[in-house]
């Protein structure tokens, strides 16, 4: 571990940015399924991984390139105090700032992203930047299974092997969720991590839910000084809330209408009172 947060801190962060996920979405619908399922993957990587640069922001540089995951950002950064939840209320508003796909400049985000695709690359160019600079700056870089059957995604890949982007670490949300089904139906990706591993990755295969496997697996990523590392992170939509992963379990996109929001809110409200009264021993 990084800083100063328990696993115990970090599972109630990352059950805070579950209910954020709800609370923005709830207005108007969103991606709430996604960011539901990445909030350990961004309470691990904000509040531990990611280095502060002591101006209250971050060191190290997070490439967000699926776009639509935006809202997992939106939420950690919430948590960080980065965003309001009022203005983060206007997610997927008219006129808003709180866009469902981020537009560059936009805090927490490197890229314009929406167009999938087109962060590996990126965050690859990056990487081999800030080496050539004697910067020793990490960058990681999320994007998904549907970002896998992009060609500019192998292309990035390609780059980083050969360079041996040792400061780089890939985090593939490898849901089996595509807009249009399951990638296994649609278009296979599998086998993931051996793709990668023939491309000169070390390539893991985890949960992507587990605070203490993700913390062990930003360790390993960050002791693999000879080659660019992939974190395979198998979440499902919605994980980490029973009740409406059970109701819509294919649900790339969240209509306001689709799903209980207030039975969700109680099941996640439950699950940070007990965190809290375990924290409180
Ligand atoms: C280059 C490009 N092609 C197609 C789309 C349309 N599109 C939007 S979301 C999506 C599904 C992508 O799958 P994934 O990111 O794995 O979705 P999730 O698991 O979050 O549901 C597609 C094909 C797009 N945004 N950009
Ligand atoms: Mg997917």
């Amino acid at each position: 571990m990084r800083r100063n947060n328990s696993i115990l801190d970090l599972e109630l962060i990352a059950a805070k940015i579950r209910r954020n996920a709800l609370e923005i979405s709830r207005q108007r619908g969103g991606y709430a399924a996604q960011g539901v399922a990445l909030a350990d993957i961004a309470a691990t990587l904000y509040f531990d991984e990611l280095r502060p640069d002591g101006d209250g922001w971050f060191h190290d540089r997070f490439v967000m390139s699926n776009g639509h995951d935006a809202i997992m950002t939106y939420c950690a950064l919430a948590e960080s105090g980065h965003y309001s939840m009022e203005e983060l209320k206007t997610y997927n508003e008219d006129g808003t700032t709180i866009d469902q796909s981020p537009i560059e400049g936009q805090l927490g985000f490197e890229i314009t992203a929406g167009s999938l695709g087109q962060g590996p690359s990126q965050s690859a160019g990056l990487a081999w930047a800030l080496r050539q600079q004697g910067s020793d700056a990490r960058v990681y870089c999320l994007f998904s299974d549907g970002e896998l059957q992009e060609g500019n995604t192998w292309e990035g890949v390609m780059f980083a092997g050969h360079q041996k982007l040792s400061n780089l670490c890939y985090i593939v949300d490898n849901n089996d969720m595509q807009a249009s089904g399951h990638p296994t139906d649609v278009l296979t990706v599998e086998p993931v991590p051996e793709k990668f591993e023939a491309f000169g990755f070390k390539a893991h295969r985890i949960s992507g839910t587990d605070v203490a496997e993700l913390l062990d697996t930003f360790e390993e990523a960050r002791n693999t000084t000879d080659r660019p590392y992939v974190m395979v992170c198998d979440t499902r939509l919605w994980d980490g809330i029973d009740c409406l992963q059970q109701a819509l379990p294919m649900a790339h996109y969240t209509a306001k209408g689709a799903v209980d929001w207030d039975a969700g809110m109680a099941e996640i409200n439950a699950v940070i009172q007990a965190l809290e009264e375990r924290r409180r021993g």
